[in-house]
């Protein structure tokens, strides 16, 4: 990584440009290079086909796998099989270990280039103004309600935030190509999803002010949105724990025959806990229909990728599982948008799970509790703030179509602004939910091991009053 940082420049950046190469934390990604399908007169009419043909893996049976031995492997002269559970293998003569990676990296699959043109020939689902618009001026409303809230955070005014600088791309475009009937399950970088599908600007304030407004009635941290209204789980701190739900739910989906698929978020570091690979495994088996997103973003709170795993990134363990997967520039909203909705019909036409990477840089630090400064240095971060800012790439993009321009632009964050500062203000003013709303809702009747914690509570604010907020009531 430092030698990355060292020798990165603006001609070097040129230089990764001109091969179509992506630096994505010391290490480099290739584009696919897309062939045009020479039946189709427009980019669409290929589409599903052609990009569904870029997930790296096809599920097979076995007497499927046997018809798709690799010949590079098929050198035993007498030319037979092993007809083994899960599909004939070819003997082989020689000693010789697969290698742990390959030479060559997976693709990342991308639309737009870092001056937010369409490559020419590619494959992508197309959208139109109306979505355009609503894509990108959710994009501004997410970045400037992380910026406003992390303020919130520095006066003291909230506990706790965290923003999704970076993953803007990833947040809104996965959103808009599923159906309102898809079950999210987020890590907690996906606020996005959920603004898109209709949480407003003052159920998120009201969630991070822990209010009695809020759903949650003010008992997780900021930041655990949940909306059972918009189908978006609950954020659980404990990392990965929404794999093996996820893989349960996309199965109950199945059994209910439902137009519906789960989809599940990771982060890179969530990729090293046993549930994820529970949860990939459990979905492969049972043919769930579920959507693996992991933002790998290069970092879990000062752990670098390098140190998290060995692998060509989440790709290949996809892959390893049985399920498709691909690989996605997260700094492209359009690739973005057009890998979820082929990942969703595939998904949902198999009736199997499919996994998706994406790759865009965690810009901001892990968390207001965190520091980035101090284990990255600055200008890996500011590269990937301007050179490869997925906001402003898709603008450029959306403007060039003539569907937005600098009035609009001037319009809207002014708007967004001020429903901001009027959501904060209100959430601020209203009342924290009662001391009795910490102990109910769980339990049909308390637990002895409750009460008494509830008791020790009361006695504990009566003797040091002072140190509990005033405004919350203790009935
Ligand atoms: C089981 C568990 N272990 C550790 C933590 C502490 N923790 C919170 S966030 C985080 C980093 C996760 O990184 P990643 O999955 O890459 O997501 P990102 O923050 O980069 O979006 C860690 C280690 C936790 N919440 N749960
Ligand atoms: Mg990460």
């Amino acid at each position: 990584m430092g030698s990355w940082v060292r020798t990165r420049s603006s001609a070097i950046v040129h230089h990764i440009r001109a091969f179509s190469m992506m630096d994505f934390r010391g290490s480099s990604w290739s584009y696919p290079n897309f062939q045009s399908d020479s039946s189709s007169t427009l980019l669409l009419c290929s589409f599903p086909y052609n990009i569904a043909s870029l997930f790296s893996v096809k599920r097979f049976k076995s007497t499927v796998a046997g018809k798709q031995l690799d010949p590079q492997h098929a050198t035993d002269s007498h030319n037979q099989a092993l007809d083994f559970p899960g599909g004939k293998v070819t003997y082989t003569s020689g000693i010789k270990f697969i290698l742990g990676f390959s030479e060559k990296r997976i693709p990342c699959y991308r639309v737009l280039d870092d001056d937010g043109e369409l490559i020419r020939e590619c494959d992508f689902e197309q959208v139109n103004k109306e979505l355009a618009v609503k894509m990108y001026s959710d994009m501004v409303t997410l970045q400037m309600m992380d910026t406003l809230f992390y303020e919130a955070q520095r006066q003291g005014r909230i506990s706790f935030y965290l923003t999704s600088f970076g993953e803007e791309a990833i947040n809104i475009a996965s959103a808009a190509a599923l159906s309102k009937h898809d079950i999210v399950l987020p890590q907690y970088r996906e606020p996005g999803v959920l603004l898109w599908r209709g949480f407003t600007l003052q159920e998120f304030a009201n969630q991070c002010f822990g209010n009695k407004a809020d759903g949650g009635k003010g008992r997780q941290m900021p930041i655990h949105y949940g909306s059972s209204k918009h189908n978006y789980v609950t954020v659980s701190s404990p990392i990965a724990t929404q794999l093996p739900q996820a893989a349960g739910m996309a199965y109950s989906l199945k059994m209910d025959k439902k137009d519906a698929c789960a989809v599940v978020f990771i982060g890179d570091g969530g990729t090293s806990e046993g549930d994820f690979h529970a949860g990939l495994n459990f979905a492969a088996v049972m043919e769930a229909p579920v959507i693996f997103v992991c933002r790998n973003n290069g970092w879990a709170i000062s752990t670098p990728i390098s140190e998290q795993f060995r692998s060509d990134g989440i790709v290949v363990k996809g892959q390893a599982y049985g399920i498709p997967s691909i690989r996605v520039d997260g700094t492209d909203a359009l690739a973005v948008y057009s890998a979820i909705h082929a990942a969703r019909n595939m998904a949902i036409s198999e009736q199997g799970p499919v996994l998706v990477e994406t790759l865009a840089y965690r810009v901001g630090h892990h968390s207001t509790s965190d520091d980035s400064t101090k284990y990255r240095p600055l200008d890996e971060i500011e590269y990937w703030k301007m050179d490869r800012n997925p906001v402003n790439k898709f603008r450029k993009w959306v403007e060039s179509n003539s569907w937005w321009s600098e009035r609009e632009e001037a319009e809207h964050r002014s708007s967004i602004k001020k429903q901001l500062l009027q959501a904060i203000q209100v959430a601020e003013r209203t009342e924290k939910p009662p001391l009795t709303e910490l102990f109910s809702d769980v339990y049909d009747l308390p637990p002895s091991n409750l009460l008494e914690q509830e008791k020790q509570l009361r006695q504990t604010i009566n003797k040091h009053a002072q140190d509990f907020p005033s405004d919350v009531s203790l009935n």
